[in-house]
């Protein structure tokens, strides 16, 4: 397999075309087109966790995003404060389908959306009082809540508000933790930085301070599964059923007291290594726990991490593993002889966050689909590192695209499946391609695990064989000629 490698290199010269000079040098930094060599060792001279180019439209969220949003939002017993003005609360509440079990607005707040709804009085003479204010009545009218977070907008660092004063003032008097995080919006470049400050937050304020009164020789933490239509769940039952046990799942449906004792596991198994990276190192050096990532989209990778997995453990774990393969490969192998026959040489674009548009590419494959193209949002040099070797040779693989690059490639390489966010969905559909939202999973899933699989097959069978397609003209343009853009 392996696509043209020239040909694509003179598609994407060919797109930047339409920049000026300068935008065009910039933009071409962050294409590259995967060789031999380069899927042997990425040595990457794509350009990535820079800043975005202004005036072009980028698919890149923000630091409060990052935290509140990705990694803090979805601890189900804590109240998550979005600090600041209305807006960054109002605009991403319930947009991210982090499951959790449990009762809304008693020991599960994950659906509810707090904030301190700034007025110009807050900016004008800070917002530390209320801060107080709120707290206390958080704790009055959620007794069950186990803490709070702060998550920062940017006016809270622009003013110079002090959320850590308040925080340890409040902590004391209400006896619970209640933890500053400066996600302020404009740090970094996109949700990547957001991530760090909320992993060096848990660090600093949560990380080892409870105990397990039992530990086993077989505690593992799931670290970055966000449980995102189930996935978690699914993912779970896998390791569980192999004999594992699961003390802390960060942070998909997972508690304050999953974040406080995760020390005391033996490993830490990584499912998204770009939003937590930073977690599980510490608690190599700190804790001497070992990590190590796995994959469990689609059955090849899963099985692989299975195995991967039962290897860093004994007999009795291994033994169960190729039970639990024996058990599902059946069933997988069926999902396939179904799916695979109607899905056989569909052309795939990819363009999602920091993981899964690497993480995805095996459980397309098992379908018979190939990757053309796949890009991220906001990954980093050891993303893209983790990405050349998974995909075809002049296969096009691409950091922070436009709106135009993206949709300019899509119809160029004439794909048959697209697969990114909500802001790209509907473009896509009244260009006439297949569309899936591969953040939300078009609110379907689980994808992970073989009950995620299932799941998966189908979603892909039914957008892209969907009739409705037949009905566009993919050759007419989405807009008309000589319409004004
Ligand atoms: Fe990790 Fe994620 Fe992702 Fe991510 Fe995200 Fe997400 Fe994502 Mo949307 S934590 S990097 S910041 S796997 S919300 S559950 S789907 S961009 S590829």
């Amino acid at each position: 397999m392996g696509l043209d490698i020239e040909a694509n290199k003179k598609l994407v010269e060919d797109i930047l075309e339409a920049y000026p000079d300068k935008a065009k040098k910039d933009r071409k930094k962050h294409f590259q087109i995967n060789t031999e060599e380069t899927k042997e060792s990425c040595s990457c001279s794509l350009k990535s966790n820079i800043k975005s180019r202004p005036g072009v439209m980028t698919p890149r969220g923000c630091s409060y995003a990052g935290s509140k949003g990705v990694v803090w939002g979805p601890i189900k017993d804590m109240v998550h404060i979005s600090h600041g003005p209305v807006g960054c609360g109002q605009y991403s509440w319930g947009t991210r389908r982090n499951y959790a079990n449990g009762t809304l607005g008693i020991d599960n707040f994950t659906a509810m959306q707090i904030t301190s709804d700034f007025q110009e009085t807050d900016i004008v003479f800070g917002g530390d009082k209320k801060l107080e204010i709120i707290c206390r009545e958080i704790k009055e009218m959620f007794p069950l809540a186990k803490g709070i977070s702060v998550q920062s907008e940017c006016p809270v660092g622009l003013i110079g508000d002090d959320i850590e004063a308040v925080s340890k003032k409040m902590t004391k008097e209400l006896e619970m933790p209640i933890v500053p995080v400066r996600c302020e919006g404009f740090r970094g470049v996109s949700q990547s930085l957001g991530h760090h400050i909320a992993n060096d937050a848990i660090r600093d304020f949560v990380m080892g301070k409870a105990d397990l009164a039992e530990t086993g020789p077989y505690d593992v933490n799931i670290i970055g599964d966000y449980n995102i239509g189930g996935d978690a769940w699914a993912s779970r039952i896998l390791l569980e059923e192999m004999g594992l046990r699961v003390i802390a799942q960060w942070s998909g449906d997972g508690t304050l007291n999953e974040l406080e004792i995760a020390h005391k596991a033996k490993m830490n198994l990584i499912h998204c290594h770009r939003s937590m990276n930073y977690m599980v190192d510490h608690m190599e050096k700190a804790y001497g726990i070992p990590w190590m990532e796995y994959n469990f989209f689609g059955p090849s990778k899963t099985y692989e991490s299975l195995r991967a997995i039962a290897a860093k453990f004994d007999a009795t774990i291994q033994e169960n593993c190729e039970k639990v393969i024996a058990k599902y490969k059946p069933q997988m192998d069926a999902i396939i002889g179904k799916y695979r026959p109607r899905l056989e040489g569909k052309k795939v674009m990819l363009l999602i966050g920091g993981l899964r548009s690497r993480h995805t590419i095996g459980a397309y494959e098992d379908l018979g689909m190939e990757i053309v193209a796949t890009g991220y949002e906001f990954a980093h040099k050891d993303d893209y590192e983790r990405t050349f070797p998974d995909m075809q040779t002049g296969s096009i693989i691409m950091d922070d695209p436009t709106a135009y690059e993206l949709e300019e490639l899509a119809q160029k390489m004439n794909i048959d499946l697209m697969g990114s966010g909500v802001k790209e969905k509907y473009v896509y559909h009244k260009m006439g391609i297949p569309f899936r939202q591969m953040h939300s999973w078009d609110y379907s899933g689980p994808y992970h695990g073989f009950d995620g699989f299932k799941i998966f097959a189908k979603d892909m069978d039914m957008t892209v064989n969907n009739p409705v397609w037949n009905l566009f003209d993919k050759k007419e343009k989405v807009q008309p000629e000589g319409a004004s853009v």
